[in-house]
C-alpha cells in the first residue's frame, strides 16, 4: 500500500514508496559487535535516572559525523569515498573511562578522557567529505561518546571516572535513524571492516 498521497490536477493521487522514503535520516558511526555493546550496556545505570531513556545494548553506537537526510545517490557517493579513506586506516583502540553529560541536551554519555589521533583524524576527514552535502549545522566540536541515555538529569558533578572499558574499534558503518513506535531504531546499512595493516 501506498504510505502517503499527493495532489495533482485537484485529485488525491497515492504517493508511490519509492518517492516517499527517498531521503533516509543517515549518520556514518564506529559500529560496536554485540559483545562490545554487552560491554558498553554494563555502564547503563537505570537507576541514576529513572525518568530518562536509557538506550537498548543493539542501539549503542559512536556518531562521527551527522548526515541528515540524504538521497540514496549522495548516501553512495558519500560511502565509496568513505572508503577510501578508511582502506588506509588500521583498527584502533578506544578507552572509555568518562561518564559525562551534555546538560543542555540532557544526555548521558560514555566518554574517552583521551581520544586517540587516529579517531580524530579520521573523524575531521570524513567531516571534510560530507560537508558538501550537509544540510545540517556542522557541531563545532567533535566529543567522542557513546550516548548511554536521553532526558537525563542528574545533580552529580560530572565528569565522573569510572574503570576504564577498552575497545578495539574495527567497524565503521553508515546508519540509518529510523523512528518506530518503540523509539528510535539505528540500522546499518554499510559497514566496513578496518584491516590491520604492515
Ligand atoms: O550518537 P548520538 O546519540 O550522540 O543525537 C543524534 C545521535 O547522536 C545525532 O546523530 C546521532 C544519530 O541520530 N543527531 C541528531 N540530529 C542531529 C543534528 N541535527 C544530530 N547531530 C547533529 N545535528
Amino acid at each position: 500500500m501506498p504510505s502517503a498521497i499527493y495532489w495533482a490536477c485537484g485529485r488525491r493521487v497515492p504517493l508511490p514508496d519509492v518517492i516517499h522514503s527517498m531521503n533516509d535520516r543517515c549518520f556514518l558511526s564506529l559500529k560496536f559487535s554485540p559483545e562490545q555493546q554487552r560491554l558498553l550496556h554494563a555502564y547503563q545505570q537505570p537507576a541514576f535516572c529513572q525518568d530518562a531513556k536509557w538506550h537498548p545494548a543493539h542501539n549503542l553506537h559512536l556518531t562521527l559525523v551527522f548526515l541528515g537526510q540524504q538521497a540514496l545517490a549522495v548516501q553512495q557517493q558519500l560511502w565509496s569515498q568513505s572508503l577510501e579513506l578508511l582502506h588506509e586506516l588500521p583498527p584502533f583502540e578506544l578507552r572509555f573511562d568518562e561518564l559525562n553529560q551534555f546538560s543542555h541536551a540532557k544526555v548521558l554519555y560514555l566518554g574517552v578522557s583521551q581520544p586517540p589521533a587516529a579517531l580524530m583524524a579520521l573523524q575531521q576527514q570524513l567531516q571534510q567529505l560530507a560537508l558538501p552535502f550537509l544540510n545540517v549545522p556542522v557541531p563545532e566540536q567533535f566529543v567522542p561518546h557513546v550516548t548511554l541515555a536521553r532526558k537525563f538529569q542528574s545533580v552529580s558533578a560530572f565528569p565522573l571516572a569510572v574503570p576504564p572499558l577498552s575497545l578495539l574499534c574495527t567497524e565503521v558503518a553508515l546508519y540509518h535513524s529510523i523512528s518506530t513506535e518503540q523509539g528510535v531504531s539505528y540500522q546499518s546499512v554499510e559497514t566496513y571492516t578496518l584491516v590491520p595493516k604492515g
